[in-house]
């Protein structure tokens, strides 16, 4: 009786807290294919799909076929048969219009004649009379990104008995990128090592690759660059090339191809050269043979990603080159196997007397036009790099003649690393969405890099990829939901934030209204409430030395000025802020005149980016009536209350989804709690050195010194 009594117990909690077969222990990410808990759905579900018919025998298909047919089955919890006619309604049916016999009876051409290499289409159709739905595409890999949709349609329990959608893709290079290096150490990386086993490459191959390869084909990732920018040239070698083909191999299926990151002295490191000038006959024929070699054993090889004189790196200039020689030459050697270059437009220099937030700009705008066709410039996606919050970058639509891609950061770096729960696509959507007025009214970001602003057929958009060996990928569960955003933004930018929450909730977590309401509003604050905490009003650049963790806005005189605290903030007696206008860097000028008018006036530049642009007295009148410093004491305040209220919200969710995923993230989110008041009040106290005015009593009082916050230390900070 006793054992039943409690075996009973058990069945409820484990029912309650909604625990499955599986360990929620985040590997699965989005891609769970849980069977639906709701019967009335299931039912319906159930009654319109019973078979899986495919045409086709690539490898593409037959992975398309595979997903299919585990989701589904999971997701109705039956067994979904393959079968070779279609005699009964419920077929899901897959197939390349084109070399489709059996779809030719559908007047569908019109359809997919606009959706390129990549676009999809599926519609809830008669096929031989029968009710059926009906995935297709102009290509294999189509298809499957059909096949993704349809899934995700179901896990977010989207009706199937009217499906007319297509779409595809806007932007054509979709990547991530890795900045993992050969020993596994992942530079900014918090989830672990890198996923990337070099030691035991090319015969080893972890499940974990075909799973990362399936699920950024489920967000329409084409693309990854496997290797650090800081670069090692050893990756270049034959034993390495072998390795990371072993790596194509595994993803050429899913529609990924891969690209490297070139050193650009590899000629000298590793191939015996006394030079790596870019002009030197020895040194190209060097790169034409070493990409020779390369797509002797991975035909489809994207192509090179180039971080060059930055940060230590060599390149074209420590030869008296421009950038344009360097990327012009690898894209020589690229060009006939129809490789393309990436060229990264991250460069500054403490010796360059020039804000750093200019100096990208100065570079690179006088190159317009002088890059080969199959280089793009690849851009953060603000001047200085990834802050919580940065204006656009001043290159978006001052390069008409050069594709300019974009580079955001997934991982998050100076965002919490992965300890904080920030959803990042309302900052990728800021950028994308602001305007540049380069022509005219309605000039964005996103027109800039789809190509349609400028008629470039070759556009891209890379995210930093915050992948590792963490068991559930991102270290932070949330992370998971960054790279969704990237994905998906990637390919459509015109979806919301908050649509892009929506999906990942749902197939992550639950359908239920509650829960979904719940964690959306969760995610949809998380990123304005991190700016308030960390870096309100414009501050950027203030977070601790090197490893960029916690506060640190006291850092200065250190061996590179324009890696220090105070070369930002510029706090002093007088009051804060850089001013970026004419009577400071006039950074403003970069900008059309538009948008410098509108940063350079007080009147209208917006309070997200007042110390951004501008220095102010610690008493200037805010247009909400408070001074400055009133107003960064209720910034900090309000972010670290906004933490609390996230807090509020994830606890009423307990009991309510799973006990390992909750606890995970409740655990997080006590640490971003006192990261948040660390952060505010380390800066508070360090800024009232200057400010010399009370924080007001209304708001919480630091319960530690400053000098107790300066003498923190971090030694064993991930990531560095
Ligand atoms: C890969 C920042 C990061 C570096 C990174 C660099 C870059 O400075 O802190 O770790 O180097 O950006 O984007 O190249």
């Amino acid at each position: 009786m006793i054992r039943i009594r409690t075996l009973s117990l058990l069945l409820t909690i484990l029912l309650l807290s909604g625990l499955s077969s599986h360990a929620e222990d985040g590997y699965r990410l989005w891609l769970r294919y849980e069977k639906i808990p709701n019967k009335n759905i299931l039912k319906e579900y159930s009654s319109q799909i019973n078979s899986i018919y495919f045409e086709g025998n690539s490898t593409t298909i037959f992975a398309a076929k595979e997903e299919l047919l585990n989701g589904l089955t999971g997701l109705l919890g039956s067994e979904i048969k393959e079968i070779n006619r279609i005699k009964s309604t419920g077929s899901v049916v897959l197939a390349v219009y084109s070399s489709s016999k059996l779809l030719n009876e559908l007047n569908i051409a019109g359809q997919l004649s606009d959706l390129g290499n990549e676009g999809f289409l599926i519609l809830t159709t008669t096929v031989k009379n029968k009710k059926s739905i009906v995935i297709t595409a102009n290509t294999d890999v189509g298809v499957l990104y059909g096949v993704f949709h349809f899934l995700m349609m179901i896990q977010t329990n989207q009706p199937i008995d009217k499906i007319n959608f297509a779409s595809a893709p806007k932007i054509k290079l979709r990547l991530l990128n890795h900045w993992d290096n050969l020993d596994r150490f992942v530079e900014r990386g918090y989830a672990g090592f890198s996923i990337w086993d070099w030691h035991k490459l090319p015969d080893y191959i972890y499940p974990q690759y075909k799973d990362y390869a399936r699920a950024n084909a489920s967000i329409g990732i084409n693309g990854t660059v496997l290797t650090n920018v800081n670069a090692n040239a050893r990756v270049l070698t034959e034993d390495y090339l072998i390795k990371v083909t072993a790596l194509a191999n595994v993803f050429r299926p899913y529609g990924i191809k891969v690209y490297l990151t070139a050193r650009f002295s590899a000629p000298i490191e590793i191939g015996g050269l006394k030079t790596a000038d870019p002009l030197d006959n020895n040194v190209r024929q060097w790169w034409n043979k070493k990409v020779e070699e390369i797509y002797k054993l991975i035909p489809d090889f994207g192509g090179f990603l180039v971080k060059a004189n930055s940060e230590g790196q060599p390149g074209p200039q420590n030869y008296g080159r421009s950038h344009s020689d360097g990327a012009n030459m690898l894209a020589d050697a690229l060009k006939p196997f129809g490789g393309i270059v990436m060229w990264r437009a991250f460069v500054y220099s403490n010796e360059t007397p020039e804000d750093r937030a200019k100096q990208a700009y100065n570079e690179f705008k006088p190159l317009d036009g002088k890059f080969k066709d199959n280089v793009l410039v690849q851009v953060k996606n603000g001047p200085v790099d990834f802050q919580p919050r940065e204006p656009f970058h001043p290159l978006f639509g001052s390069m008409p003649k050069t594709p300019l891609m974009m580079e955001f950061q997934i991982t998050q770096e100076y965002l919490g690393q992965a300890t904080n729960l920030v959803y990042l696509a309302p900052m990728y959507k800021e950028c994308l969405e602001s305007d540049t007025f380069t022509k005219g009214k309605g000039s964005t970001v996103t027109k800039i890099i789809d190509g349609s602003i400028d008629n470039h057929t070759l556009t891209g958009i890379a995210g930093v990829a915050n992948t590792g060996t963490d068991r559930n990928w991102t270290g932070h569960l949330f992370g998971q939901a960054n790279w969704y955003a990237f994905g998906r933004l990637a390919w459509n930018h015109q979806l919301s934030s908050e649509e892009i929450a929506d999906e990942w909730i749902r197939m992550t977590f639950s359908n239920s209204k509650e829960i979904v309401a719940s964690i959306k509003k969760v995610m949809l604050s998380s990123h304005e409430y991190c700016v308030n905490y960390m870096t309100p009003l414009g501050l950027h650049h203030i977070m601790g030395w090197d490893h960029h963790y916690g506060p640190a806005p006291w850092i200065k005189e250190k061996h590179r000025a324009d890696w220090t605290s105070v070369y930002y903030h510029r706090a002093d007696s007088n009051g804060i802020g850089f001013d970026r206008t004419a009577t400071g860097s006039n950074a403003t000028s970069q900008y059309a005149t538009q948008v410098n008018n509108n940063f350079s006036s007080l009147e209208t530049c917006p309070d997200e980016f007042l110390l951004w642009f501008h220095h102010l007295p610690w008493n200037y009148k805010m247009k909400s009536g408070r001074t400055l410093w009133d107003k960064i004491c209720y910034k900090y305040n309000w972010g670290v209350n906004g933490v609390r209220g996230m807090i509020k919200i994830w606890n009423s969710l307990e009991g309510k989804i799973d006990p390992m995923r909750f606890k995970h993230v409740k655990m997080l989110l006590s640490i971003q709690e006192k990261e948040a008041a660390w952060w505010r009040n380390a800066c508070l106290l360090y800024f009232q050195t200057f400010s010399k005015m009370p924080i007001p009593i209304e708001y919480e009082q630091p319960d530690k010194t400053l000098d107790y916050y300066m003498s923190l230390e971090f030694p064993y900070a991930p990531g560095i």
